[in-house]
């Protein structure tokens, strides 16, 4: 048994990011297989996916309230999208021997960003979060992305010995957006200097796509802890990074101080 390993199940991996509410079952039975491989203790924070970016986008949700337009419905929606989202990975991770509770961040966070309020929940078994529509003391509400929630878990429980990101799509950090690049462009080790051509679809994505995630990934660096990005679509990869092992994916370090 080891210490605590946080990870993250992208929105994008575990749903079908063009198609509203629709879920990867295979991606998140496959996720939750390997989580229930590790004799870590481990927080699990998922993403939104189709789930919460196109109604939060449609309704300028991460905006905050707005005049002119009517939000209230879509916040509910996005929420009770999310519940639903949450309740399939929690039907999988139980199917799969794993003893987890969910907090759902909208009861107990406030604020946005990576200095957003509210006590962490930890449960003794698996903790589960993911990203939702928090009320803001500012705009009234907002979005928090999970990957803010990654980067709080990682670098305030007491025992995080790595983060691990799983991704949908891409062997991790690319030089060169997907659809161009070939093997050769797989950064295997990064560090915020280095520059890399992100391909966020800033179109349905209201969060910060992967360059949220390698940002949020160095600043948990920073304090001395380990982080990768990985494909989630290779089961036997999530395991190999939860343990700490060799894998094919995305080192991410801490720049130059
Ligand atoms: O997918 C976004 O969370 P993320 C949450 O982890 C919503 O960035 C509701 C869009």
């Amino acid at each position: 048994m080891g210490g605590t390993v946080v990870i993250k199940w992208g929105g994008g991996l575990i749903t079908h990011k063009e198609h509203l509410c629709t879920v990867n079952s295979e991606v998140i039975d496959s996720l939750a297989a390997a989580c229930s491989r590790s004799d870590k203790k481990l927080v699990i924070v998922h993403g939104a996916g189709s789930f919460g970016h196109m109604k939060a986008k449609k309704y300028r949700l991460a905006e905050g309230r707005v005049d002119g337009i009517f939000q209230n419905d879509a916040i509910a929606e996005v929420r009770s999208d999310m519940l639903e989202l949450n309740d399939l990975v929690m039907q999988s991770l139980t199917k799969h021997g794993l003893h987890a509770q969910t907090f759902a961040p909208h009861t107990w966070a406030k604020g946005t960003g990576p200095k957003f309020e509210g006590e962490l929940p930890v449960c003794d078994g698996v903790t589960v979060l993911f990203g939702d529509v928090v009320a803001d003391s500012e705009r009234e509400f907002g979005i928090l992305s999970g990957d803010d929630i990654v980067f709080r878990y990682a670098t305030e429980l007491p025992d995080v010995e790595r983060v691990v990101f799983a991704i949908g799509g891409v062997d991790g950090i690319l030089k060169i957006p997907p659809a161009r690049a070939g093997p050769e462009d797989l950064i295997e080790i990064w560090d915020p200097s280095m520059f890399f051509e992100g391909d966020h679809a800033t179109e349905i994505d209201v969060t910060g796509g992967i360059g949220l995630k390698a940002s949020r990934g160095a600043m948990i660096a920073e304090k001395g802890i380990e982080v990768t990005l990985v494909n989630g679509e290779y089961a036997d990869r999530v395991l190999a990074a939860i343990e700490g092992r060799a894998v094919i994916g995305t080192r991410i370090v801490a720049g130059n101080p």
